[in-house]
């Protein structure tokens, strides 16, 4: 990707973090969804300081251009995408926390609970992580169109996000990864770890793009291999990053990695060897879309970001 080509897929991405902020907004504002008693202000608000604070909305960048990919660009799949980049945003909520990396900075503002205090930055992150759930499912009083979503495409949602964000998936590499700060993990196990981590909750954009659009089992499953590709690409960019950019650049601290001996790739082969392996997922990224030619374009390049983005 040229430089210019970088700064054009930021531009595009940028004006969907909008699209995707705006509609947080108001998902997250006073109004209460149906069956809710009451939204209590100072939880809400430290919610709203955890998700509405310039993220690159990358997860619901995958799930809208998956599910364009296949036809669809209706509401359901914005519903769908913000409730991803809830889950996203708890995680990153909870990874703050001093139990766990310990951060004061994120997004370059406060972490929550620097903003508010530890046990509201725990709430908050269990409120966005429910309320994702609370989306997906669909309340009927907040669709602005016929729902087109089937009870089974529903389920497979909920089911599949259940999964991804789970202890089989990006809870239990969280885990994986506390446990490596004891004992170190061979390559196999960074991998695995880094699937878990990152991987699962990017995999599963890909796939509920194709499963919010209708798309046949086949074509649901090679997203989720792409999803694959790009979450182990994006991991090894943010452990090159962590090497090599400034904390200003990336709104939160770097350099951490190699402070704390981490086993990571680059730490295991070096950066050039780092660098191959992105080649070679991008290309592989690429590859997987191939059928779909031209219409894959963005998701394309949206690959090649993940690789050579600068934060
Ligand atoms: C605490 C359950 C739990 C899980 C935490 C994802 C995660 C698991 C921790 C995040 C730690 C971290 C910095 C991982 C590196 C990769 C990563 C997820 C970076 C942040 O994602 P971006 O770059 O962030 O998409 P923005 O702010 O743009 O949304």
């Amino acid at each position: 990707m040229t430089d210019h080509e970088l700064a054009e897929f930021e531009e595009t991405l940028a004006a969907r973090a909008f699209d995707v902020e705006k509609l947080l907004q108001s998902l997250l504002d006073e109004r209460l969804r149906t069956g809710e008693i009451a939204r209590p202000p100072r939880l809400l608000a430290a919610m709203r300081h955890g998700v509405l604070n310039g993220g690159k909305r990358l997860r619901p960048f995958l799930v809208a251009e998956a599910a364009a990919l296949f036809g669809h660009e209706g509401h359901e799949a914005r519903l769908v995408a913000a409730a991803l980049e809830c889950v996203h945003s708890y995680s990153l909520v909870h990874d703050d926390l001093p139990a766990m990396d310990d951060d004061d900075l994120r997004r370059g503002q406060p972490t929550v609970h620097k903003a508010f205090d530890e046990a509201t930055a725990i709430l908050a992150g269990d409120g966005l992580l429910t309320f994702a759930f609370d989306l997906i499912a669909g309340d009927p009083a907040y669709e602005s169109g016929p729902d087109t979503l089937s009870p089974t495409q529903r389920l497979d949602l909920i089911r599949g996000l259940a999964v991804a964000a789970g202890f089989g998936g990006m809870v239990g590499g969280q885990a994986l990864d506390l446990e490596a700060e004891r004992v170190k993990p061979d390559e196999r196990g960074i991998i695995t770890l880094q699937a878990m981590k990152t991987g699962a909750l990017i995999r599963f954009a890909c796939e509920a793009g194709a499963i919010v659009a209708g798309a046949s089992v086949a074509d649901r499953e090679r997203l989720a291999e792409f999803g694959s590709a790009i979450g182990l690409a994006f991991q090894l960019a943010d452990d090159l990053l962590d090497l090599t950019a400034d904390a200003a650049a990336m709104g939160k601290a770097t350099g951490k990695d190699a402070e704390a001996g981490k086993a990571t790739l680059p730490a295991l082969h070096g950066m050039e060897w780092t660098r191959r392996q992105l080649a070679g997922l991008v290309a592989q990224a690429h590859e997987l879309l191939e059928p779909y030619g031209e219409r894959a374009e963005t998701l394309k390049r949206a690959a090649s970001f993940v690789a050579e983005r600068r934060r």
